[in-house]
């Protein structure tokens, strides 16, 4: 075998609550803001699709973790919906919520799945996001709050936590590109949020470290690594800036304790740096994660060439959530003209989760790195065979996990991957149209097929490598 992997490495796929379970009214669970951000704004998605069903996972789970079982998975990374677990975000626990979670969890490792749970993946609990969401500091102490009640409830069926998902997307999504509630165009709110959302962070870490259980605790980043569009000067600056904004404001406080200084004094200048409170700064200089996730799909390359006016955005005609905005004198992002892309203009790099493990590695070396989400969108239908010839997610897979293992060859602590997704499900914007699963969702009869990647996969997971 040419990629043997370590013992004990996660062989896993990833999924989150809103994207997959539907029941969005059952046994009393809130609105989040995406429910309501669905109903409200039905032309912004895809066949003006809604997370109510989703692949129904809410009463199909037993199923579905049988379905991991029999594919080798060892590991599953999902979220809690806050709304199953506290409806209004701070009033009182609902318990049907819990118990729910608690038989899930239970089935999990009985298959010998060890769940990888994310608290907050983006379906902010409707009330909250109505009082101003994450710009509204009652937000973090809500948060608190729910994250305790979670430790609590499962802390003795859940040994890898992670705080949030991908803070930098959710971020400049909901308060740049404007594309995910709450819709704004608003970067002095987007600096904001994404400052409360590290401290918010560093809060949870603390927390779950004081109540002194023996889980790990870690936040889930999408890292896109910036390259300069070309060789020049200007470029290179431009990239720096590009990731300052992107990835290290994420970054670096979870990993150095800090906010990186060229992205404060950018804000500073612009006027938009939020109050940093001494308090605040000492909760991410103490955070101490036990591990750090990593989701990877695709690389940016930043261009100085940036026309627009200050903070200025450009959208226009962005349904994909490709997050391509730029700052004017700074930065824009632009295509690879040399680059391979998928049916969503995404490039397929695998050397650029190198360079994220290199930096996680050099950040905080020997850290526990697992890699929490990677895969590639498609739109599929059944093959006349009753089947999905995916081939391509299986070059996809394939080569990252080659990436991987140079990696762990080279010293770097990476102890699992996540494919995205277990399943076909909600993608956003694009409704059910983007396809990212191992196994086929029929939208009709929400039957499960698994596709060629997943029995490929489960060989993997089986010889524990390829
Ligand atoms: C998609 C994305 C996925 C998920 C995930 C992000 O298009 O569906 O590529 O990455 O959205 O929820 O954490």
């Amino acid at each position: 075998m040419e990629f043997q992997f370590p013992q004990g490495f996660v062989w896993g796929s990833a999924t989150a609550a809103l994207q997959i379970e539907g029941a969005t009214r059952e046994d009393g669970r809130g609105d989040s803001q995406w429910d309501v951000f669905c109903r409200e704004h039905p032309e912004r998605i895809w066949q003006q699709a809604t997370p109510d069903l989703a692949c129904d996972h809410y009463h199909r789970w037993a199923g579905d973790v049988a379905l991991m079982k029999a594919l080798g998975h060892t590991g599953y990374r999902l979220s809690i919906a806050w709304p199953r677990i506290i409806p209004d975000g701070t009033g009182a626990v609902n318990e049907a919520g819990v118990a729910f979670y608690r038989r899930l969890f239970a089935a999990l490792i009985e298959a010998g799945i060890e769940p990888n749970v994310t608290l907050y993946h983006w379906d902010l609990p409707q009330p909250l996001a109505r009082a101003g969401g994450w710009e509204n500091p009652a937000t973090m102490d809500a948060f608190l709050r729910y994250a305790r009640v979670c430790f609590e409830a499962f802390g003795d069926q859940v040994k890898l936590w992670a705080t949030f998902n991908e803070p930098s997307w959710s971020t400049l999504n909901g308060y740049v590109t404007a594309l995910h509630p709450p819709l704004k165009h608003d970067y002095r709110a987007a600096v904001q949020v994404a400052y409360t959302l590290m401290v918010t962070h560093a809060r949870t870490v603390a927390l779950f470290h004081g109540l002194g259980g023996d889980g790990k605790i870690g936040i889930v980043q999408n890292m896109c690594p910036v390259y300069p569009a070309t060789d020049s000067p200007r470029d290179a600056e431009a990239a720096r800036i590009a990731d300052a904004v992107y990835n290290r404001w994420f970054i670096d406080p979870a990993l150095l304790g800090r906010f990186p200084e060229d992205a404060v004094e950018l804000y500073r200048r612009n006027h938009i740096l939020p109050e940093m409170r001494r308090e605040d700064l000492d909760m991410v200089a103490a955070d101490s994660v036990d591990f750090i996730g990593v989701n990877y799909y695709f690389p940016h390359y930043a261009s100085a060439d940036a026309t627009e006016t200050l903070f200025g955005l450009n959208t226009s005609g962005n349904r994909d959530e490709d997050c391509h905005f730029s700052i004017k004198g700074l930065f824009k992002f632009v295509r690879n003209p040399k680059g391979r892309y998928t049916d969503w203009a995404w490039e397929i790099y695998p050397p650029g989760l190198r360079d994220l493990l290199a930096r996680a590695h050099r950040y905080r070396p020997g850290l526990p790195i697992y890699v929490t989400e990677n895969g590639i969108g498609a739109q599929e239908t059944l093959d006349a065979d009753g089947t999905v010839d995916d081939q391509y997610r299986i070059d996809f897979v394939r080569e990252h996990l080659e990436v991987i293992h140079g990696a762990i060859a080279d010293g770097m602590n990476v102890r699992g991957y996540y494919m995205w997704a277990l399943m076909d499900n909600f993608s956003w914007l694009n409704g059910y149209k983007k396809r990212y699963g191992f196994l086929f969702i029929d939208r009709e009869t929400m039957r499960r097929v698994p596709k060629k990647s997943a029995f490929w996969y489960r060989e993997v997971a089986r010889r524990n490598g390829f």
